[in-house]
């Protein structure tokens, strides 16, 4: 398909004469985020001025979001705070003590500890951990070229944050990343909002999507955000209760005689198997399950199911014990009312590449596996870190695991096991580079040309190079071609240029442009129209239709179809701890960015006034606050955002920045979920009392 070209004003790369010459050029952020901003980068005499957001693109609008703006006019271009060149440990592991090295001692070093390791247990005793520090396609996938071509274990990114939601959605769509396109809003009359917090973590959809529709906009969320305020209903459910609440729903709409009973009959299987499930959930019963007043409930049901309507399902909402039966519960709420594939109806949990065509396996050479890879998931990785016989190697890349992942205290005991030879490649010296033998300094995004596919809207963008990275450091594929030449690898895929591989991947696209082109627009949409998933009324499941009741999923040791379950409330003055998405940093990135920092204050714990007062505390006193796995001190915010019961406290802060050197996941125990061996954080359970 031609891509659009929609004229826009014709500032990318232009030069503007005077005696200081400022040149504009377009990017595009590569951060794990929803919205995918377009950018403007200034330069002046080669050196980079001011990041900005870009002006034409439909998204930023000119507007980058507060946590980027800081961080990447801040740390992000900040030399002295950059890694500028690979280094060796000399101190104790997690002292943060190291030496500089040149590349190639540092690639040989790691070639020879490599091939240790291989040589006594294997190449699966070399783990590697990875994820969404940059979602750019050459920075997050050639790098897999090389732990194939090495047989490392793989610890499976998606179960930090959302494979839990995929699996479910896999049972009942058959697919979990072809979401609705947000443009066919335009089209919609209400938009469900569940589980997600759009002014957090996609603020740009918060403050456009979301703000400038006519459609009503109905938002299930614990916790009174900023999104939540502004929708038309907020339906408070307590945490991993909303599969109660969606039936309770489904009562409604059946009662009423809501159902679409021609994409019923067409469309779904199972529909009479889980009706007597529906009958029993009567708002009553709902209203006690969930703690979702009745006449909300209703209301919300009748609007939903009129329609047309968008049902975005929040990576929020299945980080809970029972995420994945939650997500097929609510996956409901479209197939019974008819709400799928035509305009303005719809269901998101992520875009995946869909129609864009991009080829990520030919970016991983996934021909280069000589076997199986073996994999675990992240609630595994502190004890597989633990034991000398299973690992012997550790990389860490594009991810900060000592912040960003569970059991934090035992992951660092293990991360600090002298005969574990681990190395580091990121932007930072990062709680996790702290313990690595070896530390790989890598560009940043401004400093290499990537592509960038959004997950929630269907553009293809440019990460253009504007300058050069600091001192020695070097985007992520060239670092992969050295280690590859450093294990003496032959394989022409292990070293195939950047460019080559962005030209092949376009051109296989089909899209009808190339990478010059998309440098020079920096966005393309290549879907001026909606596009409508499913409208053809099949589904990539093995009956093709929406699978209610799923023999996969019976198969795989699940209900067959999904249940009107709550987690049982937390017993004797226990709370349900949240901690998702701040406004203010983005996952762990913005974590040492000192303008980030003080907009942040000191790390907090949100409360119920109710609460406070029964815990004898008081708004802004400190608190400890403990689970099975550690304890954290927090200052206590009273805030009608949450219900009594439950306790917010934002992710993200880097643990050697905090008075105790851990963060809010020295509390989280690696719980996981029902489902893709994903992590239920939002399920974590903590006491609460003075410090
Ligand atoms: N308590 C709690 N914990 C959570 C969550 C939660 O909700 N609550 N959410 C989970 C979720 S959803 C996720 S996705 C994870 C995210 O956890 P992480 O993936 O650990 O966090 P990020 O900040 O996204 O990225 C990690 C690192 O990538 C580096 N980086 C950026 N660009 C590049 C690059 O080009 N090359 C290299 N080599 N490195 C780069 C950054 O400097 C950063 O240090 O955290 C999980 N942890
Ligand atoms: N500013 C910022 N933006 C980000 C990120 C960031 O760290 N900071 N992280 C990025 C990443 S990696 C991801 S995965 C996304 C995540 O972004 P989201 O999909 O928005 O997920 P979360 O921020 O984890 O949580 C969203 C909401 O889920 C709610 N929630 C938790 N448990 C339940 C439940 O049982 N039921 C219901 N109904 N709601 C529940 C929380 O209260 C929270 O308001 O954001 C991305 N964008
Ligand atoms: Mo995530």
């Amino acid at each position: 398909m031609r891509a659009n070209s929609t004229p826009r004003s014709a500032r990318g790369r232009a030069r503007y004469p005077g005696p200081i010459v400022t040149e504009q050029i377009r990017t595009s952020c590569p951060r794990d985020c929803y919205d995918g901003c377009g950018i403007v980068v200034e330069r002046t005499a080669g050196r980079v001025t001011r990041v900005l957001g870009d002006p034409d693109h439909p998204v930023s609008r000119g507007k980058l979001c507060q946590k980027c703006a800081l961080a990447y006019n801040g740390v992000w271009r900040d030399p002295e705070a950059r890694l500028q060149r690979p280094l060796r440990r000399r101190g104790a592991k997690g002292s943060g003590s190291f030496e500089p090295i040149s590349w190639d001692d540092a690639v040989a070093e790691i070639a020879a500890n490599l091939e240790r390791a291989i040589q006594s247990h294997g190449p699966q005793s070399i783990f590697h951990a990875h994820y969404t520090g940059t979602c750019s396609l050459l920075a997050g996938e050639f790098p897999m070229r090389f732990f194939h071509r090495l047989g490392a274990t793989h610890v499976e990114p998606d179960t930090i944050c959302n494979n839990a939601g995929h699996a479910a959605l896999g049972y009942v769509f058959g697919t979990s990343t072809d979401g609705f396109d947000p443009k066919t809003i335009a089209d919609s009359r209400c938009v469900m909002v569940w589980g997600a917090n759009p002014s957090a973590s996609a603020t740009h959809a918060h403050s456009q999507w979301l703000r400038e529709t006519s459609a009503l906009v109905i938002a299930v969320d614990p916790v009174r955000h900023a999104s939540a305020e502004w929708a038309d209903i907020h339906l408070q459910p307590f945490p991993g209760s909303d599969a109660a609440l969606a039936f309770g729903m489904l009562h409604v709409i059946r009662r009423e005689g809501l159902i679409d009973e021609a994409f019923v009959s067409a469309h779904t299987l199972g529909w009479e198997e889980i009706e007597p499930l529906v009958e029993a959930s009567t708002p009553q019963r709902t209203e006690e399950l969930t703690g979702v007043p009745v006449a909300a409930m209703e209301e919300a049901a009748r609007r939903y199911a009129a329609g047309p309507s968008l049902l975005w399902l929040g990576q929020g909402l299945q980080r809970q014990p029972r995420g994945g039966n939650v997500m097929r519960a609510c996956a409901l709420l479209p197939a019974i009312t008819g709400n799928l594939g035509k305009p303005g109806a719809g269901v998101c949990y992520l875009n995946g590449d869909g129609p864009r065509n991009i080829d990520f396996d030919y970016v991983g050479a996934e021909q280069l596996k000589r076997g199986p890879i073996p994999a675990i998931g992240h609630m595994d990785l502190a004890d597989a870190l633990a034991d000398p016989e299973r690992s012997r190697a550790f990389f860490c890349w594009n991810m900060n695991v000592a912040a960003s992942a569970p059991r934090q205290r035992e992951l660092r005991n293990a991360l600090s096991r002298e005969d574990l030879f681990a190395v580091v490649i990121d932007l930072f010296q990062t709680d996790t580079a702290d313990f690595a033998d070896i530390v790989l300094p890598a560009a940043s995004f401004l400093e290499f040309d990537d592509i960038v596919t959004p997950y929630f809207h269907l553009y293809v963008s440019a990460q253009v190079k504007v300058e050069d990275p600091p001192g020695e450091a070097l985007p992520n594929p060239e670092i992969f071609r050295r280690l590859s030449r450093a294990m003496g690898y032959r394989e022409p895929e292990l070293y195939e240029d950047d460019r080559a591989i962005l030209d092949v991947v376009l051109a296989r696209s089909g899209l009808g442009f190339d990478f010059d082109e998309l440098a020079e627009r920096g966005t393309i949409d290549p879907f001026p129209e909606p596009v409508i998933r499913f409208a053809d009324g099949r589904f990539p499941t093995p009956s093709g239709r929406v699978e209610i009741a799923s023999a996969s999923a019976e198969a795989d040791g699940h209900p067959r179809v999904p249940q009107p379950d709550v987690d049982p409330r937390p017993a004797d003055g226990q709370f349900r701890l949240l901690s998702p998405a701040s406004v203010w940093l983005m996952n762990d990135s913005y974590g040492n960015d000192a303008n980030v920092l003080s907009k942040l204050g000191p790390a907090c714990v949100y409360l119920n006034p109710e609460d406070v007062k029964a815990l004898a505390l008081a708004d802004g006193q400190m608190a400890r606050v403990s689970s099975q796995t550690g304890e954290i001190e927090l200052r206590v915010r009273a805030s009608e955002i949450v219900a009594r019961g439950v306790a917010l406290a934002h992710k993200g802060r880097w643990p050697k920045g905090e008075p105790g050197a851990s963060n809010v996941n020295v509390l989280n125990a690696g719980e996981r979920s029902d489902m893709g061996e994903s992590s239920s954080v939002h399920g974590t359970l903590v006491r609460i009392a003075t410090a």
